[in-house]
């Protein structure tokens, strides 16, 4: 006899999700029982963090990623990380044990009541199987689910005497034989449509979202700048989970603002944005202003429907976006009148004037050190609010798959997930930088880092606030705020607790010195604290 237990191995097998992140409690323990020699296990201290590392991983893989929960408190736990992997596209298979089919009903201890509704409105996919024998067919289709365009995470609660009942074998044989190809192409008319207006236009400028990089399509983007001659933006950097272009290419103009009044002003004067692989936009904080200039056309290309129909303005074509950069390619001519805009100046190598008593020094400065030692395969995992823009404009990141911030700005990313992403790369050096207050969140994750000896750098901009709120006070003229402060943190502590090499460094020639040192290492994770005066850091 085959059990569910059997046919899901054999279905995860088949698809090849041979690694489970998770954090385990009773109502997992059969299905954990006698752990099968060709799977691992990743264990997460808490689940939050247990996500962050599948959606790390899922992302730097490309691959669906397997995250196992408790039951209600497990799942409750995971939300915030749950609602971070559907804005950053992570295609997740989430499962949870759940009590005995006989107990549901009575509500025994750990029951997870309306199991379905728990990760709502976060998951593509919400089920609990009414038979044993469909848990494997509702375990294809969650990852199927999860896999298709918009990637994201999806869910299926399975009762704990589900594992030893007899299989279907034929529906889980034919669960486990199931592909299905999400790659559609855009309308070829709307395309050629789309190459005509581009090539007739005036000043037309590219927005390359993070869906670039999920589908491997830097080339054709940079082709399609080059051909066409445009200047190319980032989205704003609360939605740049990832980047789709070249940071350091000549065209490459910088990172948009995140308000609608202001990116207006930054699109004014371009008659055409083509905003490839991006939602239209993550805007955060509320600026009002018109959300196009007067003369300005935008036209979206996304995998996303829902996304297509929830922008504000502008139209949209739907499909994969490395296929339309690839046909669009092909169908639009050389530019040769157009100016190809100027390159963005190289940043100030002295980094600007030093913080002010000589002890912090300035996150511009941090910014340089980092650029000073970074190796040029290095991945960047970003969760430093008031740093991000310097680190962006410092580090130019000129290779795919190089750079993971969190889409939807909920904190607990960082850490976690460049557990994730260093799992899936194990070749490069991948470095994640923190504020002090991010790293709270997710601070267990220093303990998987350290137990499966992952030798992430991780660098800690120190500066006792949370600064990028003191920031938006001001912005929405809010004074007297409490909660702001953060006296006493010391994160190079902590993470020593959790068995972690770490260090605080003073200065920029320190901290440069021991970036080198940190990142050349493979023994283990590192952690370097450093601390800084409290601003936005930009330039
Ligand atoms: C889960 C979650 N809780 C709270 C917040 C609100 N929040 C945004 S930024 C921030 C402060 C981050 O502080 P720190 O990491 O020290 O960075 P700094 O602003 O000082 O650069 C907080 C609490 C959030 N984004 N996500």
């Amino acid at each position: 006899m085959t059990t569910v237990r059997e046919a899901t191995l054999d279905l995860l097998r088949a698809h090849g999700m041979t690694t489970i992140f998770g954090n385990p409690g009773s109502t997992e323990l059969p299905m954990l029982a006698g752990f099968p020699d060709d799977f691992r296990y990743v264990l997460g201290l808490q689940e939050l963090v247990v996500v962050g590392i599948a959606d790390g991983y899922a992302q730097a893989s490309r691959r669906p990623a397997h995250v196992n929960l408790h039951t209600a408190p497990g799942v409750g736990n995971a939300v915030g990380g749950i609602f971070n992997a559907q804005a950053n596209r992570s295609p997740l298979l989430i499962t949870a044990g759940q009590q005995v089919r006989a107990q549901i009903t009575i509500e025994a201890n750990l029951t997870n009541r309306d199991a379905t509704a728990g990760p709502q409105p976060y998951v593509k996919y919400s089920h609990e199987p009414t038979r044993a024998q469909d848990v494997p067919s509702a375990l294809a289709r969650a990852i199927l689910a999860a896999s298709l365009p918009p990637r994201g995470p999806a869910f299926v609660s399975i009762p704990m005497d589900d594992w030893a009942q007899e299989a279907d074998a034929d529906r889980a044989l034919q669960a486990a034989r199931r592909r299905v190809s999400g790659r559609a192409a855009p309308d070829p008319d709307a395309l050629a449509e789309l190459a005509g207006r581009l090539a007739g236009a005036r000043s037309p400028m590219l927005v390359a979202g993070p869906e670039i990089d999920a589908a491997g399509a830097w080339e054709a983007a940079v082709e399609l700048a080059v051909k066409q001659r445009l200047p190319v933006w980032a989205p704003p950097a609360t939605g740049g989970s990832r980047l789709g272009f070249p940071e350091d290419h000549p065209q490459f103009q910088g990172v948009l603002a995140p308000a609608i009044g202001p990116l207006a002003q930054m699109l004014d004067g371009h008659d055409l944005v083509l905003v490839v692989g991006s939602s239209v936009f993550a805007y955060y904080p509320y600026l009002p202003g018109p959300l196009l200039p007067e003369g300005t056309s935008l036209i979206a290309i996304t995998s996303d429907p829902v996304d297509a129909a929830r922008a504000p303005m502008g139209e949209a074509i739907v499909g994969d976006v490395g296929l339309a950069l690839q046909t669009l390619v092909g169908l639009v001519p050389e530019a040769v009148r157009r100016r190809v805009p100027d390159a963005r100046p190289a940043p100030d190598s002295a980094a600007g004037p030093a913080a002010d008593d000589g002890t912090r020094i300035t996150g511009t400065q941090a910014m340089a050190a980092l650029a000073a030692a970074w190796p040029e395969d290095a991945i960047a995992v970003v969760e430093t609010p008031s740093s991000t823009l310097a680190l962006r404009n410092r580090l130019r990141i000129s290779r795919p798959g190089s750079y993971y911030f969190c889409a939807s700005g909920g904190l607990g990313f960082g850490i976690s997930a460049a557990v994730g992403v260093q799992l899936a790369q194990p070749q490069r050096p991948v470095v994640c930088v923190l504020g002090e207050g991010s790293a709270q969140y997710g601070i267990t994750a220093l303990w998987t880092a350290v137990a499966y000896r992952l030798p992430v750098t991780f660098l800690v901009l120190r500066n006792h606030e949370y600064a990028i709120l003191k920031w938006f006070s001001a912005l929405e003229q809010v004074s007297g705020a409490p909660g702001l402060d953060l006296p006493g943190l010391d994160v190079a502590a902590v993470a020593r607790a959790y068995g972690m090499a770490a260090r605080q460094v003073t200065g920029t020639d320190e901290l440069t010195e021991a970036l080198l040192q940190d990142i050349a290492a493979d023994d283990g994770p590192r952690l370097i604290q450093v601390d800084v005066a409290p601003g936005m850091w930009i330039e």
